[in-house]
């Protein structure tokens, strides 16, 4: 910072290199007069491998060589300033001088930008209470070429607003208008740049890198955001490391580097160094035979002919770089050709060395008649730059001399209003749109280039592009001669994907590292989520290994379905053989046959038979609360009541025929008192209070069962072995032995009275249809299982009916002359005999 309240800073240590104004005139290529005076900053010569160990100062001229590319842009920016002046419409009758500087090292730049911001006449810099009326050499400063000279020249060019375009500074910490309100840029911001790489790393799957930086705020910057958005991108930095500012080629340092790259297990090396230190870092890569590698690269050195200079490279493996947009400026080869024409005319007929003389500090220009004209593609995009920022700057001051009314103002103009206008600017150079965004960067894109050994000579290929806002990357894989076998893509992952289904288990520090483990049946894996299975929902199920879930089918057999539909004709049939029956029974009910058979108490057994037959129904369909209560009680409590009176009618047989002769009194008050009637209707009672405990206190309900089959929802009745339930089938089934032992002691009664073959048949049938339902319960659990257990009762209810009902049946309808009282009496008598016989 520069304090306010200083009036004269003097700076001798420049005094001896400034001169008057007036030598301006001499006949300088660094210098031309005019109405407003632009300023460059290029490094015409070089100075790389430079070690220092106190700091000097670089006189430029006497540095070790000659830098073809500062060169170029030295002449892009004379060119560009001869246009505008040969030019009617831009700036008209206003013409545009220049004041360059060869700004080859860190003290050259310094002493540009003082000479920059001293004022007309003067050799001194004045430093103004009131910078806005301060007025140095020139309106607005074009470089100088690289982060680290940019970063000090600008520090003290936006102290004055002084506006300044560099051609080369990439470096993210610029688009800070804060510490550098007043600098502006041609060249993208390294953040697209870092932005780009990580969008390459993406669209080749490379998730296991090493990142190498130059030790500078260039390299910090770059590695720096370069880990950011890697690690939101879930790509690893196996390595990282930076290349010392001393380093040398065969150094300590750089060996161990090599090995760390090898060891590290990476396939693709990120290099963010700029010329310099990428030049030594590839000499090192070569004198260590790395090999196999894919390197990616800045637009620092991806298409420098500096770096593909280094002997051996060409063996290193693949190299992709990111490169500002392929450009040309057409008249500039015509141009320089023209001034080397000149200059040799001049050389020959003038004086030699005339020019030489009127060199001042770092602006030597060491002619020689084989400079070439041939611009590298290197150069010509930077020429480039150079080109836009002079076009950028004649825009600004077009404006702001008020030149699109068609007469340019004249006089004096503050670089703080030059500053604002060029900030406005929004023109179109060669099919190009020019303009800066809020931070001063160019609004535009990037070329992929990669690098091509297969001709005699080195040359690189555009393979795609990438612009932001949104950030969008166009590439043409198959353009890429990779150094892998059958031109195969590298691969740079820790781990291999996982197979489909597979979550990944961390190992060691990196989630790059992972083991891969298949998620069981009944959890997913979430593609937002490679590292946990995750449960399915209730209603989902999943297989091993699965990526989603799927819904569950819901499971009950429909009533449209052809099993229910035959069970439920078979139903009805036995509904209506029931009441056919009963309608039979009616009509001969006086008949002896019915009579012994239980005579009116047939119809509370045909009743009952029919109640318990709607049980059936309400298994078919889905279920609901009515059907679920109503499906096995109905047939419990139904079945109960006819097994009641089929106990009582064998109990009654056998208590006739055997017991009435030996206790008639007995007997008599047993059918006095209704005895039959009061132990059906106290058994009944017992199953129906049974049933109401049973359905109060295990409410059977529509429930899903889900645990039975993964894949499937079954609709069901909850409660299929409640206690209740247990009960009442407990009942039934002692009814139904009492009801076969009464009937087996009456096996030796006459035979239109002995029932006992049949009865037994149906009870068996009633016996093993449950016993097998039981038995396929155990086994099988499917959506069949009502239809079975309906199957269960109808046969249940078939046997009964068929066992004690059909041969009745058929002796009324087809033997009548076995229905007569007569065959009966002589049927009991025959027993009588029998029994006083035996
Ligand atoms: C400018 O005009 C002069 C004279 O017409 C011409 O020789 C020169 O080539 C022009 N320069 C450019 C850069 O157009
Ligand atoms: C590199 O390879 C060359 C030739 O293949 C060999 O002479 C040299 O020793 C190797 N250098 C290293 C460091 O392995
Ligand atoms: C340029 O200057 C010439 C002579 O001084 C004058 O005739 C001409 O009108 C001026 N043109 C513009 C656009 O100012
Ligand atoms: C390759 O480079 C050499 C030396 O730099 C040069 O002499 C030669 O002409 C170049 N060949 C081609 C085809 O460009
Ligand atoms: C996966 O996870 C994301 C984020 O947690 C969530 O939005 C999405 O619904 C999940 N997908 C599934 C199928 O659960
Ligand atoms: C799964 O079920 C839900 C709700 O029942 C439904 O919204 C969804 O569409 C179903 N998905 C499929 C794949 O059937
Ligand atoms: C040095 C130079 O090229 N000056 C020219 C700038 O443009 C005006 C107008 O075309 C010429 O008159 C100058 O000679």
């Amino acid at each position: 910072m520069i304090p306010f309240k200083f009036h004269f800073v003097s700076l001798p240590l420049f005094i001896s290199c400034l001169f008057s104004f007036q030598e301006i005139k001499a006949l300088s290529d660094f210098k031309m007069p005019g109405d407003h005076i632009i300023a460059g900053m290029f490094p015409i010569h070089s100075v790389y491998d430079e070690v220092r160990l106190k700091p000097e100062v670089t006189l430029c001229e006497r540095s070790n060589g000659f830098n073809q590319h500062g060169y170029h842009l030295f002449q892009a920016m004379r060119y560009a300033i001869e246009e505008i002046n040969n030019s009617s419409s831009l700036l008209p009758n206003i013409t545009l001088g220049y004041e360059l500087y060869d700004a080859c090292s860190k003290s050259a730049n310094m002493y540009a930008t003082l000479s920059i911001l001293s004022q007309h006449r003067s050799n001194r810099i004045r430093i103004p209470e009131n910078f806005f009326s301060y007025y140095p050499k020139a309106v607005a400063v074009i470089g100088p070429d690289n982060t680290e000279l940019t970063s000090v020249s600008a520090s003290l060019l936006s102290t004055f607003l002084v506006p300044q375009i560099s051609y080369g500074a990439t470096s993210m910490m610029f688009s800070d208008k804060g510490k550098y309100p007043s600098f502006l840029r041609t060249v993208p911001s390294d953040k697209h740049q870092v932005h780009t790489m990580v969008m390459l790393l993406k669209e080749f799957g490379w998730s296991w890198i090493s990142a190498i930086g130059s030790d500078n705020d260039y390299g910090w910057l770059g590695l720096q955001l370069l880990e950011d958005l890697t690690t939101e991108q879930k790509i690893c930095i196996a390595y990282k490391d930076f290349v010392p500012l001393s380093a040398q080629a065969n150094d300590g340092v750089m060996q161990n580097m090599m090995l760390s790259i090898t060891n590290s297990g990476t396939k693709v090396v990120v290099v963010f160094c700029d010329k310099g230190l990428a030049h030594i870092f590839f000499k090192a890569v070569v004198l260590r035979n790395v090999t196999d590698k894919v390197w990616l690269g800045t637009e620092a050195w991806s298409i420098s002919t500096y770096i593909t200079q280094v002997p051996g490279i060409s063996k290193i493996g693949t190299v992709i770089g990111v490169t500002i947009r392929q450009q040309q400026i057409l008249g500039l080869t015509a141009f320089e050709e023209a001034y080397i024409r000149a200059k040799k005319a001049s050389e020959s007929v003038a004086e030699p060395a005339q020019y030489g003389d009127h060199h001042t500090c770092n602006q030597h220009l060491p002619f020689t008649a084989d400079i070439p004209t041939e611009l590298s593609s290197s150069s010509m995009n930077t020429a480039y730059s150079v080109y836009t920022a002079v076009y950028a700057v004649a825009r600004g001051l077009h404006q702001l001399l008020g030149c699109p009314s068609g007469v340019c103002a004249t006089g004096r103009i503050y670089p703080w209003q030059l500053l604002e206008e060029i900030k406005k600017v929004n023109f179109i150079l060669h099919g190009n749109t020019v303009s800066f965004n809020e931070y001063g960067d160019p609004v535009s894109g990037y070329d992929i280039v990669t690098w091509d050994w297969n001709g005699p000579n080195w040359t690189f290929k555009v393979i795609g592009s990438s612009t932001w806002y949104p950030d969008h990357l166009e590439i043409d894989g198959t353009k890429i001669l990779w150094h892998k076998e059958k031109n195969q893509v590298p691969r740079s992952v820790c781990s291999e994907e996982c197979q489909t289904g597979a979550a990944r288990r961390i190992v060691g520090l990196h989630h790059c590292c992972f083991e891969c483990i298949l998620c069981t049946a009944g959890t997913f894996l979430n593609q937002s989520d490679q590292y946990t299975c995750q449960p399915c929902q209730k209603e989902e199920w999943s297989p091993e290994g699965s990526q989603t879930c799927f819904n569950r089918t819901i499971e009950f057999l429909p009533w449209h379905h052809p099993v229910s539909l035959v069970l439920m004709g078979a139903n009805t049939l036995l509904l209506l053989l029931l009441a056919g029956v009963a309608s039979l029974f009616a009509r001969h009910l006086d008949t002896p046959v019915v009579r012994s058979a239980g005579g009116r108490m047939c119809f509370l057994m045909l009743g009952s038979l029919a109640g318990a037959g709607c049980s059936p129904y309400c298994f078919l369909g889905e279920p609901t609360a009515l059907t679920c209560l109503l499906q096995q009680s109905l047939f419990a409590l139904g079945f109960a009541v006819f097994l009641s009176c089929l106990t009582i009618r064998s109990f009654q047989l056998v208590f006739i025929f055997k017991l009435s002769a030996k206790r008639p009194t007995l007997y008599h008050s047993w059918v006095q008192n209704h005895g039959p009637g009061i132990f059906v209707v106290i058994s009944s009672t017992i199953q129906l209070l049974i049933c109401i405990t049973w359905l109060v206190a295990w409410t059977p309900r529509p429930t899903k069962e889900y645990n039975r089959f993964p894949e499937l929802v079954v609709l069901e009745c909850s409660g299929a072995s409640s206690p209740g339930y247990m009960l009442s089938i407990l009942y039934t089934c002692l009814l139904s032995i009492s009801c076969f032992t009464w009937s087996y002691l009456g096996k030796d009664l006459p035979e239109n009275y002995n029932e006992a073959k049949c009865i037994t048949f149906s009870l068996l049938l009633y016996f093993i249809s449950w016993i097998g339902l039981v038995t396929t319960i155990s086994v099988y659990q499917g959506k069949y299982l009502p239809a079975i257990n309906a199957l269960v009762i109808m046969s249940s209810l078939g046997g009964v009916f068929s066992g004690y009902f059909l041969p009745k049946c058929y002796v009324i309808l087809c033997r009548p002359d076995l229905n007569t009282t007569e065959y009966f009496q002589a049927s009991i008598q025959d027993y009588t005999q029998r029994c006083s016989s035996s």
